[in-house]
C-alpha cells in the first residue's frame, strides 16, 4: 500500500552504502541512518516508509514506520506484490528455490505470482501446470508481450510491487519492456558459469503505474542459509495443495512426510500433489526440524 509522502516523509527507494534515497512529497533526498537504528539492529530497507529530520547540514532517516512486512532475501519491505521471475533456461527451473521463496510469501499472506521468461528458447509446462494448478497466477511474458505488460500493470498500479529471481533469468530486461526509458543494465549468462553474473547490485524502487516496482540482485541457489525462520508445524500452511488434504490424517500433529494414514500422503498417491512439491515440502520440513534442535540443544 503506498503511503502519502510529506516534505519529511517518504519511502526509501533504495539504501546503498550507508546512504537511503528517500522519495517525499517533493523530491529525493540522500540520508544518513540515525546512528539509534544501528544501536537496535535495525536496517531501513527500500519499501520502508520513513521520517526524515535535518542532520549535520544534510538528512537522516530519523523513524521507521511500522512494517507491514520485510524480506531478508531481496532486503526490501511493505511488499504487495511478489513477482517471482523463473526461465525456463539458463537458468533452468530450480523447483526447490521456488518452493522456499513461495513459502517466504505465503508465510507474509503474499500470493506469489509467477514471471515465466525465455520460453522463446525452450518451454516450461512443467512450471506453468505445477503452479498454475495450486491458484498461483503464471505469466509467460514471452508468449504474449502486450497482453503481459497490461495484466503486469494492473497488478502494480498504486502498490509496492518486487521482482525477484535467481540471477539471470531476466528481472531486468522485463523490466526495461514494462518501463521503457529506465534502461535497467542487464548482461549475458556467462558462458562458463552457466549463471548470472549477479548484475544489479541493489535493490531499487522504481515509480510505474501510481505505484512502486523493486529491480532487485539475483540470488543464486547456493545463497539460502539459514536467515528465514520457518516453523515446522506451520510449514504445511505455507503449502496450499497440502493444507487442503490435512483434515483427513489419522494423526494429530502428522507431518505429512512419512506416516501412516496420512491424507496429504493418499493425495500425492492419486496424483492431487505435484512429486516436486512434496519433495520440497519434506525437505524444508527436515531443514527446519535440524534448525530447531541445533538451536535447543
Ligand atoms: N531469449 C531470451 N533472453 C532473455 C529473456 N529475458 C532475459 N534474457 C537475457 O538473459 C540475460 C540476463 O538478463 P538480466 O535481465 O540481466 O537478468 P537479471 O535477472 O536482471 O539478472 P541479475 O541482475 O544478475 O539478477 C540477458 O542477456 C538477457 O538478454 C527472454 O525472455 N528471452
Ligand atoms: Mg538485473
Ligand atoms: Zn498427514
Amino acid at each position: 500500500m503506498i503511503r502519502e509522502a510529506s516534505e519529511k516523509s517518504g519511502l526509501i527507494l533504495k539504501g546503498i552504502g550507508g546512504f537511503y534515497y528517500v522519495k517525499t512529497a517533493d523530491t529525493v533526498l540522500e540520508c544518513n541512518a540515525k546512528g539509534i537504528f544501528r544501536l537496535q539492529g535495525i536496517k531501513p530497507l527500500a519499501g520502508d516508509f520513513v521520517d526524515v529530520t535535518e542532520s549535520g547540514g544534510g538528512y537522516a532517516v530519523s523513524r521507521i514506520h511500522e512494517r507491514e512486512n520485510s524480506f531478508k532475501r531481496p532486503p526490501i519491505s511493505n511488499v504487495d506484490n511478489f513477482f517471482l521471475v523463473v526461465s525456463s533456461v539458463e537458468p533452468a527451473p530450480n523447483m526447490l528455490v521456488i518452493d522456499r521463496m513461495t513459502v517466504l510469501c505465503e508465510q507474509r499472506k503474499i500470493k506469489p505470482v509467477i514471471l515465466l521468461t525465455k520460453t522463446d528458447l525452450k518451454k516450461a509446462d512443467d512450471v506453468v501446470d505445477i503452479y498454475s494448478r495450486i491458484g498461483y497466477e503464471v505469466i509467460d511474458v514471452m508468449q504474449d508481450e502486450a497482453s503481459a505488460v497490461e495484466r503486469i500493470g494492473e497488478i502494480c498500479n498504486r502498490n509496492i510491487s518486487v521482482f525477484s529471481g535467481n540471477s539471470g533469468v531476466g528481472k531486468s530486461t522485463f523490466l526495461n519492456k514494462l518501463m521503457p526509458g529506465l534502461s535497467l543494465a542487464t548482461n549475458e549468462i556467462s558462458q562458463k558459469l552457466g549463471r548470472g553474473k549477479h548484475t544489479t547490485r541493489a535493490v531499487e524502487l522504481y515509480e510505474f503505474n501510481g505505484g512502486f516496482i523493486a529491480d532487485t540482485p539475483g540470488f543464486s541457489a547456493l545463497d539460502f542459509e539459514r536467515d528465514e525462520k520457518i516453523d515446522k508445524a506451520d510449514l504445511a500452511s505455507y503449502f496450499p495443495e497440502i493444507d487442503a488434504h490435512t483434515d483427513g490424517c489419522f494423526f494429530t500433529g502428522c507431518s505429512h512426510t512419512v506416516e501412516k494414514g496420512c491424507s496429504v500422503l493418499e493425495a500425492l498417491q492419486e496424483g492431487l500433489i505435484a512429486p516436486s512439491r512434496h519433495e520440497n515440502y519434506r525437505y524444508l520440513y527436515e531443514e527446519a526440524q535440524r534448525i530447531e534442535r541445533s538451536r535447543y540443544s
